[in-house]
């Protein structure tokens, strides 16, 4: 082969697996999910297939007659990734390949409606990771709460007023749920930590069996902030214990992302409109700040999140430092 030529091998781990505007995709200025699909896909390999459920991330990336996607794609409805996922996952094996399959939804499409399917995938052992991309609302159908919408958060269905601040249950424990599954591997992760979510993404590619990965993925419109501060507000959701960053083997905890310095669920808050009521003088609001504040603590205290000392290779610079296996927020 002279040097012009290049092999179908070469060109498949060349070419972008999700592409940016240019070829089509349709996202909000500032969308998390979109970035975090853009670093699974790339940190994935070449060899994938992927099942998308109903949502945004399949609106925004299939506007026809474009794709956004450049490996094996298939929509699946709202409520069954996990289904279409296990079916492909069985096809692949039957053909004797080994192409990886992921399964990729939303917050809706996994903690609620798509819930069945994904605990069938995962107890009947299938060979997928399973993405969920958390907005922490039905952002596609315009903003209406999920049960993995944090507690007293503003949304279309739970609308601040006189009675109630907002969402008036708490956010689904999601992790621990498909930790009773006993699978190989889950963790999560957010957008905010690019080396940690790409880590995540080739650790739980290589393990042989279903494997779950929760990425938190801010909505500059559903959340009500500057699409530029995504990241940020990503990484506030981190350092204040909102967001834990954790890996379970198992359903063993065997990883966490420590914090550094912790900071008052206040400055997460304040960075979003759907928080915006609990910022008014009013005793009710104080009252679910210090809710927040209270749950923010909690998953430091269970999951041990506090940094005692700091990190030796601070002087680095880099925002999350691989240290003994583990990141830093
Ligand atoms: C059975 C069914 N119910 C409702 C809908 C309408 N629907 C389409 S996408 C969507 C919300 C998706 O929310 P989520 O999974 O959180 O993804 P996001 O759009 O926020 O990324 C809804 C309610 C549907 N397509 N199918």
């Amino acid at each position: 082969m002279n040097e012009t030529t290049i092999s179908m091998h070469e060109l498949r781990e060349k070419q972008p697996r999700f592409r940016g505007m240019e070829a089509g995709h349709r996202a909000c200025l500032g969308c998390g999910q979109a970035l975090a699909a853009r670093l699974v896909t790339e940190a994935a390999g070449p060899d994938i297939m992927i099942a998308n459920a109903t949502g945004c991330l399949e609106v925004f990336t299939t506007p026809w007659p474009e794709s956004t996607w450049r490996v094996p794609w298939m929509h699946s409805v709202f409520e069954n990734a996990g289904a279409i996922a296990s079916g492909m996952e069985s096809a692949m094996k039957v053909q004797g390949k080994s192409t990886k399959v992921l399964a990729f939804a939303g917050d809706g499409g996994t903690f609620d409606i798509g819930f069945q399917a994904l605990s069938g995938m995962l107890e009947r052992e299938h060979n997928v990771l399973y993405v969920c991309y958390d907005n922490e609302a039905y952002m596609n159908t315009g903003i209406q709460r999920s049960s993995s919408t944090p507690h007293a958060a503003k949304t279309t269905t739970s609308p601040p007023g006189r009675e109630r601040m907002g969402k008036r249950h708490l956010k689904k424990d999601i992790l621990s749920i498909i930790a009773s599954h006993h699978i190989p591997y889950a963790a999560t992760t957010s957008i905010a930590y690019p080396a940690d979510l790409r880590h995540k993404v080739r650790q739980a590619i290589t393990i042989e069996g279903p494997t779950f990965l929760h990425i938190h993925a801010p909505c500059p419109l559903g959340w009500g902030h500057e699409g530029a501060l995504s990241i940020e507000v990503a990484r506030l959701a981190v350092q204040t214990g909102f967001f834990p960053i954790i890996e379970l083997e198992r359903g063993q905890l065997v990883g966490v992302m420590p914090i550094r310095q912790v900071r008052p669920v206040t400055d997460y808050l304040k960075t979003q409109a759907r928080f915006r009521h609990l910022f008014r003088d009013d005793p009710k609001a104080k009252e679910e700040l210090e809710h927040l504040q209270a749950l923010a603590d909690h998953n430091i205290e269970v999951y041990g999140l506090r940094a005692d000392h700091p990190d030796p290779m601070d002087s680095e610079g880099a925002d999350t430092v691989k240290r003994g296996g583990l990141r830093w927020a």
